[in-house]
């Protein structure tokens, strides 16, 4: 006899054959452990491949992470430190500008900015982060500041999103990260980050930076107190915002690290949750063009194997990650080109080196978009 559960897969299947939208309570039910892990791989990956062809994206990137003083305290992170604290620290613009040359040194086409909300920084310290950074090295590109930061910034200065992110666009910020989002739903967000941009705002925030023509990614922390009506009511108010918008580029979920954080008690998610997590995105944001698989926090196993499960990115080189590293990741803090190509390859897929807009870039010099070399150094 055929259960409920298998005939609702076998019609989900057909709407996916047919490029047709989930429902909510379709997505809902794919979290149901009775639903086959590698079915759902299956149909994931022919919406990746349907999108993305063989396609491994990376890039070359650089974390910086200017303070790990915050006046927030998630639950989840084990990276904050507070004011007086001995881990606390701020970077000097000597140390910034370092890590600048570091990062174009290396071939680094990307910076990736965050940090803690420092309770004695005041927004200037901020913005000089973008405008020392980008004066000193224009072709880098910088994907800074989560809604939580932009929203702090509103606070401490009294002025709206609009300005602050148009100072900070002049200023040289090239579009914002995907993080802050965590868990969108109050019944997790209020237990795990009460305090910090609520969902309200941080969909504001980045439906103001579309409108100002900064793309961004969105990112969904899976594994702490959540369930699956949370994540996918997480999803589904993304995918609204991307058909209001189209800003979005890219999804990617993040899988809790424990360690050192007040959810210590609570196990990290299997690679089988981390796959069925990355199908299931896949699935249900169905206008989002990118899924991004994040080695540093997944593995490079899981990472490899999300290649199979609708990923189609795997991040970057990265160095310098202190966030998870923090929280007990024990993947490597960088890898090199030949090591991330390798790990496609071995995957399978053809591993393509873009900048953070997708562009694919060629090292001698090319952006390309659409078969079409757009920017010649
Ligand atoms: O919002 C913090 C998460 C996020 C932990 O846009 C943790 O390309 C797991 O958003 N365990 C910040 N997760 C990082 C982020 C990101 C990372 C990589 C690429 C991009 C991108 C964005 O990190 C936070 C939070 O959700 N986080 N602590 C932890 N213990």
């Amino acid at each position: 006899m055929i259960s409920a559960v298998q005939r609702s897969l076998d019609s989900i299947r057909e709407k996916v054959v047919c490029g047709e939208r989930l429902s909510s309570k379709e997505s809902e039910s794919l979290w149901d452990d009775s639903v086959d892990l590698h079915e759902l791989g299956e149909l994931a990956n022919l919406v990746r491949e349907r999108k993305n062809g063989d396609a491994g994206y990376y890039n070359i990137n650089t974390h910086l992470n200017p303070t790990n003083v915050c006046v927030y305290r998630c639950s989840f992170c084990a990276f904050r430190a507070d004011l007086r604290d001995d881990r606390g620290y701020w970077m000097t613009d000597e140390q910034i500008l370092q890590r600048g040359q570091e990062a174009v040194d290396a071939g680094s086409t990307e910076m990736h900015i965050v940090g803690g909300l420092h309770h004695q920084k005041k927004y200037d310290a901020y913005l000089n982060i973008i405008q020392i950074l980008h004066e000193t090295y224009p072709s880098l590109h910088l994907k800074a500041w989560t809604p939580v930061e932009i929203n702090w910034f509103c606070h401490l200065t009294k002025r709206s999103i609009k300005d602050i992110l148009s100072e900070m666009k002049s200023a040289g910020l090239g579009s914002l990260p995907g993080g802050g989002a965590e868990i969108f739903h109050p019944e997790v967000r209020s237990k795990i980050c009460e305090h910090k941009a609520d969902t309200k705002e941080w969909f504001e925030i980045h439906r103001i930076a579309h409108s100002l023509g900064l793309r961004s990614n969105a990112t969904m922390l899976y594994g702490s107190l959540e369930n699956a009506y949370h994540r996918t009511d997480h999803l589904i108010r993304l995918r609204d915002l991307q058909d209001e918008t189209g800003g979005f580029q890219t999804f990617i979920p993040l899988a809790f690290h424990p360690d050192n954080t007040r959810l210590s008690h609570i196990p990290k998610p299997s690679a089988a949750m981390s796959l069925r997590t990355m199908a299931i995105s896949r699935l249900v944001l169905d206008n989002f063009d990118h899924m991004k698989a994040y080695w540093i926090m997944l593995g490079l196993g899981t990472a490899q194997t999300a290649l199979a499960y609708g990923a189609d990115d795997i991040d970057g080189t990265v160095r310098h990650e202190l966030i998870y590293h923090d929280a007990g990741a024990e993947t490597p803090e960088i890898l090199t080109v030949d090591k991330i190509k390798n790990l496609i390859r071995e995957a399978g897929r053809e591993p393509i080196e873009r900048d953070t807009l997708y562009r694919r870039v060629d090292r001698n010099g090319h952006l390309w978009e659409s078969g079409e070399a757009i920017v010649t150094a």
